[in-house]
């Protein structure tokens, strides 16, 4: 029976059911006693496999289908109504012809299943910021992440219907159909506020709240509506004095984004008082505030991390978070104490266990036992650090916005952007070279604007401009940084030990944000001196430090190259001032 008298979203659920066809329908509450129910049932169909209750109370694991573990972004399409509306960078297919076409493959996929349908918010519900969605699925796996990674229920209706415009709600639907690989297709229709996903049952493809509706969706309404949506984690930093200042970072995949966010100081800094508290490990929603600065709220409830390397060393908040009420999908199954294990979590991998796939495993055969791609899904209110301003509906005001890739020699460890249209121009150039583990092709760059390559859901060079558009906006702005954790010597070995000590700078990020540290001008923004980043308790010589902050002129010409040819793709949709950034930093360079 349906939970609200919203005529849009009743008829909308109708409609999706006469071409789905269920054997019936379920309405999300929010309630435990309803996600209890539904785990007996998961339990029951072997979908999800109950943890030891003591060592890890409240979990389960998952196994997805073996040709369904990761984004598709192949198969991820922006269906705007014209096609140079999705841009040079994103799948465009028709809406009419994206729609007729999943319309055949929806067409009684959910015959003999239940259809759940799950209100949820993106951002606390009750604040101005919230954007409202509803989910349609045929999995309760979906359900129960869905529940751990935003808020759902009853809850979310209430505001829904009461907000201005009760209809304006996003629609998604979602279906596990026969995992069917060819036909597998995750569509957005951002003018329909509609998002179609089909054939796969993994994360980022079938939990519409987070990259489809919170990245994708949200950035093309940010735009009409004059704020971002940012693939960034966001972090603050408390000092001695107990001031918290915040920034919020952008880093491709693999490149550590929940470490960061979830960062342990090292000692010399914990005893004199520093923190860092985690707001958000994935996507920050941006808005200028009513006293000029540019607030950010994480839209999300969980955490979706990546488990292998997850250890008691580079992450133990994030190891913690996961340890009671928490979901685990591909990894190994520890069949002699009922718990998990992955590659990286510690050195002692079980004997008797199962892999993945959920074969017996010989951890000595020199097989991975978790996929490289397997998730932790928990609570954000589980992590140790998680900022007391987590629930605040304004969010945090930002003092720095930070990009960062993987760059074995090019980008020094830290620079800052000269202003905010030299910030765009940073963050459009951000690039990430791929590693042996994930290609076999060292080095390829890909670039990667702002992070948001796969994220963004409408042309990259209006994008651009919105970025330059919202510094106008923001009477007193973020400052804008780049970072590399990366660099690497003559023999490929990094040179930055990172993890924590990747607090050292963040205080130089935050205090050059506030005028309180200095720095120097090179062709490409402004470097510390080596001896304005702290070494205290380090073992890492200055040399080594001048190393990392040298900009090579040879290489950055190269660099201005690749980019030249990156930014032809996006004709004259490119924003003049980029190009003007660009001929300045050859110009610096010559
Ligand atoms: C990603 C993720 O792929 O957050 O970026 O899962
Ligand atoms: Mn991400």
């Amino acid at each position: 029976m349906s939970l609200t008298k919203n005529k849009a979203v009743n008829e909308w659920v109708n409609e999706m059911a006469a071409m789905t066809k269920p054997d019936g329908i379920v309405w999300i509450d929010g309630s435990e006693a309803q996600l209890g129910a539904l785990r007996k049932e998961s339990l029951a169909t072997g979908e999800i496999t109950a943890l030891d209750p003591e060592k890890l109370p409240g979990c389960f694991l998952h196994r997805s289908a073996v040709n369904d573990v990761a984004r598709v972004e192949h198969k991820t399409f922006i269906c705007s109504r014209r096609e140079e509306d999705a841009g040079p960078t994103n799948n465009w297919t028709a809406p009419d012809e994206m729609y007729a076409k999943l319309r055949k493959l929806y067409g009684g996929c959910m015959k003999g299943r239940t259809m759940y349908v799950i209100p949820f918010s993106m951002a606390v519900p009750e604040s101005p910021f919230a954007k409202f969605g509803v989910e349609l699925t045929d999995s309760i796996y979906v359900v129960l992440n869905m529940a751990i990674m935003t808020r759902t229920g009853i809850r979310v209706l209430k505001c829904l219907d009461s907000s201005a415009s009760p209809s304006d709600f996003t629609r998604g639907l979602h279906s596990k159909a026969g995992i069917d690989e060819e036909n597998r297709y995750i569509a957005h229709f951002p003018e329909d506020n509609t998002i179609w996903s089909i054939n796969s049952g993994y994360g980022g493809n079938a939990l519409l709240g987070k990259k489809c509706l919170a990245l994708r969706i949200a950035s093309y309404i940010g735009r009409k509506e004059g704020w971002m949506a940012e693939h960034m984690l966001i972090l603050g930093i408390e000092n001695p004095n107990g001031e918290i200042r915040y920034l919020a970072a952008a880093f491709p995949s693999a490149c550590g984004k929940t470490n960061l966010a979830m960062l342990i100081p090292p000692e010399a800094y914990r005893k004199k008082g520093y923190k860092i508290w985690c707001v958000g490990d994935d996507i920050a929603w941006l808005r200028v505030g009513s006293d000029g600065r540019l607030w950010a709220v994480n839209p999300e409830a969980g955490f979706f991390g990546v488990a292998p390397g997850t250890n008691m060393k580079s992450n133990p908040n994030a190891l913690l978070s996961c340890r009671k009420n928490s979901i685990f999908t591909n990894v190994v199954h520890n069949l002699d104490d009922n718990t998990v294990w992955w590659e990286g979590l510690d050195k002692t991998p079980p004997k008797n266990a199962l892999n993945w796939k959920g074969e017996k495993w010989d951890c000595t055969d020199g097989s991975k036992g978790a996929h490289p791609n397997s998730r932790f899904t928990a609570p954000a209110s589980q992590c140790p650090c998680i900022s007391g301003e987590f629930e605040t509906p304004q969010g945090v005001p930002l003092s720095a916005l930070v990009f960062g890739g993987r760059r074995a020699r090019t980008a020094p460890l830290v620079y800052q952007s000269r202003d905010w249209d030299h910030g765009v121009f940073v963050g459009s150039i951000m690039a990430s070279e791929t590693t042996a583990a994930a290609s076999g092709a060292v080095g390829v760059v890909r670039r990667d604007p702002m992070a948001m390559l796969p994220f963004c859901g409408y042309h990259m060079g209006d994008y651009f401009a919105h970025w330059l558009d919202m510094g106008k906006r923001i009477p007193n702005p973020p400052k804008i940084f780049n970072v590399n954790w990366f660099r690497t010597d003559g023999k490929g070995n990094f040179i930055w030990p990172g993890y924590g000590e990747n607090m050292r700078v963040l205080e130089w990020i935050i205090k050059r944000a506030f005028g309180e540290a200095g720095a120097v001008e090179s062709p490409i923004g402004r470097l510390p001196e080596p001896g304005d980043i702290n070494r205290e308790g380090l073992d890492l010589p200055l040399q080594t430090l001048k190393e990392l902050l040298t900009v090579d002129r040879d290489l950055w010409r190269e660099e201005a190259k690749e980019i030249r040819a990156f930014y032809s793709k996006f004709g004259d949709k490119l924003p003049s001032k980029l190009n003007d950034e660009l001929a300045r930093l050859e110009k610096n360079l010559a």
